[in-house]
């Protein structure tokens, strides 16, 4: 490693964006910084929930359930139970532990706290080691448009198990919301890679890219910015996005992710299975790495992130 170790920042959403980021600390403890997308985020019987957020937390302090993606591991469900016997709203899965992250929120907030301070709490008691940081600390919320229907997300993503067609994304708040002022800490030149991590582009990252002043800023960073498809051999490791991808009109595939993200990345971490698509991709002015970039284990997490910090630094040096 040639030098001392420089920070990164990555942007995340959901669970295959937290894997990346769990690695990344790993590697880089708490000189990782973690932008997260609060487009999931919504207000649910009185407690205002922040899945992205929570789902990045737990997993970077290691008590994530494994197996679902969300919440915590070893969770009981007497709360839902009885919430149930009582005839309250059931649809969304809140357990006993979780409870007390979104009343501790919901409180904390209701008192006056911001969403990046209420963040920087039950991290320090999760023990987290990065900084993850809130999009913004205004409201922003992802609306499905599909025909007539404009469904908040949680209902289309839990509800609905995204059943209906999305015809269009809106990210309601983000025109008038303000960039986490604590972004403007990070000095350009800084940072040696800025990552976006395998999320939904349109669910997870397109949220933050939305924010008035997040490209431009991005780009004054001075750092090379790669991402990780998250569409491998056409299809999505977790979620909609494959879906979804088809349903706005495009071909399933890390090509349709590169075209995407055209204009703001360097560099494109694609999976072995796609390495027919490297021509294709290098067309479009992108770098391309092929490389492994599906996490079984918290090894493929480690060594994705090291893979990705690499390519970042080869793709700074052209
Ligand atoms: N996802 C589900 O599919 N079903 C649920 O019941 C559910 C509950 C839930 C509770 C807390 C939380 O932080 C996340 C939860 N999620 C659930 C995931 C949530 O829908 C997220 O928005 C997705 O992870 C997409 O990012």
């Amino acid at each position: 490693m040639s030098g001392a170790r420089k920070a990164a920042l990555a942007l995340a959403g959901g669970v295959g964006g937290a894997k990346l980021a769990a690695g990344l600390q790993h590697t880089l403890g708490d000189a990782l910084t973690v932008v997260v997308n609060t487009g999931d985020d919504f207000e649910h019987l009185g407690l205002h929930i922040s899945p992205d957020l929570d789902t990045v937390m737990f997993t970077l302090a290691g008590v994530a359930n494994k197996s679902q993606g969300w919440g915590l591991e070893g969770e009981t469900w007497n709360f839902m139970a009885q919430l149930e016997r009582l005839g309250g709203s059931a649809w969304f899965r809140l357990g006993d532990k979780d409870i007390a992250n979104h009343l501790l929120r919901t409180s904390r907030l209701a008192e006056g706290l911001s969403l990046s301070q209420m963040t920087q709490q039950l991290c320090d008691a999760y023990g987290v080691r990065a900084k993850l940081l809130p999009m913004s600390d205004d409201p922003v919320r992802t609306i499905v448009h599909s025909g007539e229907l404009a469904i908040p997300f949680q209902e289309y993503f839990v509800k609905l198990q995204c059943g209906p067609r999305v015809d269009r994304l809106e990210f309601r708040g983000a025109s008038t919301a303000r960039m986490n002022a604590l972004l403007g800490c990070i000095a350009p030149g800084s940072l040696e890679a800025v990552v976006f991590c395998p999320s939904n582009p349109y669910l997870s990252i397109d949220p933050i890219l939305s924010i008035p002043g997040v490209r431009e800023w991005l780009r004054s960073l001075g750092a090379p910015v790669v991402a990780v498809s998250p569409i491998v051999a056409g299809t999505a490791i977790k979620g909609p996005a494959a879906k979804i991808m088809r349903e706005l009109g495009h071909e399933p595939s890390a090509a349709t992710v590169a075209a995407h993200y055209r204009g703001i990345i360097d560099g494109l971490l694609i999976d072995t299975s796609d390495m027919d698509l490297q021509g294709e991709i290098e067309a479009l002015g992108i770098a391309v790495r092929v490389t492994n970039t599906v996490m079984k284990s918290d090894a493929d997490r480690i060594t994705l992130a090291e893979e990705s910090l690499r390519f970042a630094r080869e793709v700074s040096k052209r």
